[in-house]
């Protein structure tokens, strides 16, 4: 069933239950807040602090991060991560599927706030399929006469019983790059014991969250995508962001599908890319 209504905060949003899983999205930003395959733990964490307004961005879920990732790359007045997600983005269809998933369809014509953001001619899709795994795929098309440059994340916040239980696999030997240290290549699996902030860069590789204490691995495939960013903000970050609770980063860890750094993408007039990240649970 899918239902699209006006939430606690006043905020458009869509529902979605079938036999397979429920989740919720805000429009506010096409955010995919919320994913629980039925009688599983939440797979998508959500901060205690964060804001529910029109305008701002929604600390958890997936927040979908464009034009560009990070900070802006020549204005610094400009919001980190694109506008996209500070958009109400409008609902394009629904529709039940035949393996028992429901799929939704968002899209983005024209920033909300046009007169703080350069002129682009653009269409965003976002396809969100809910069932045994969540598919949620950023289309991503130019309906200018230009080509057009942009980088991008799909910045997911996943649920995990505790930083100290997990490591993530998948991305032994890839090179990464990072503001917190110098550039490297991963060796084995990722464990946390600080704050860890890494771009892992000519990657198409499927990652694992391994979570001794939900006794649950998160698996996360992935489309259209050759970085993968991992980020625990650890505490004294925590501490500097109001919408992040100070000892929220013990459950928490984002890995983010995404055109990162050199792997920023270029559409053609007329063309357009997918960038997806499709998230499925598998007992350890
Ligand atoms: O994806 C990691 C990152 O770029 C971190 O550096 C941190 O800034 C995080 O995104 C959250 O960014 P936000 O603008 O949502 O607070």
């Amino acid at each position: 069933m899918i239902n699209v209504f006006t939430d606690r905060h006043g905020l458009p949003a869509v529902s979605i239950k079938n036999d397979l899983a429920a989740a919720l999205i805000s429009l506010q930003g096409g955010h995919v807040m919320e994913y629980v395959p039925h009688g599983e733990e939440p797979i998508l964490w959500m901060s205690s602090q964060s804001y529910f307004e029109q305008g701002k961005p929604i600390r958890g879920g997936i927040p979908i991060c464009w034009p560009w990732f990070g900070a802006h790359p020549d204005n610094p007045d400009m919001p980190a991560h694109g506008f996209a997600r500070l958009c109400l983005w409008s609902v394009a269809g629904g529709k039940e599927l035949e393996d028992g998933s429901s799929e939704v369809l968002l899209r983005l014509d024209k920033c909300e706030v046009p007169e703080k953001f350069p002129a682009m001619a653009f269409a965003l899709q976002l396809r969100v399929t809910v069932g045994r795994q969540l598919s949620v795929a950023l289309e991503i098309a130019n309906t200018s006469g230009m080509t057009f440059y942009f980088s991008g994340a799909l910045h997911t916040y996943f649920n995990i019983s505790d930083i100290a239980n997990i490591s993530v696999e998948g991305l032994d030997g890839s090179r990464y790059v990072s503001a917190l240290e110098p550039e490297g290549v991963q060796q084995g699996a990722i464990t946390f014991s600080r704050e860890f902030d890494r771009v892992y860069l000519g990657t198409d590789a499927t990652c694992y969250i391994v979570d001794t204490g939900f006794k649950r691995k998160i698996k996360i495939a992935k489309k259209g995508s050759l970085s993968t960013v991992v980020w625990n903000p650890w505490i004294e970050k925590s501490q500097r962001m109001p919408d992040f609770g100070d000892e929220e980063y013990h459950r928490m860890v984002c890995i983010e599908t995404a055109n990162a750094k050199e792997d920023q993408r270029h559409i053609l007039p007329g063309e357009s890319h997918i960038l997806e990240t499709i998230i499925s649970k598998e007992s350890l």
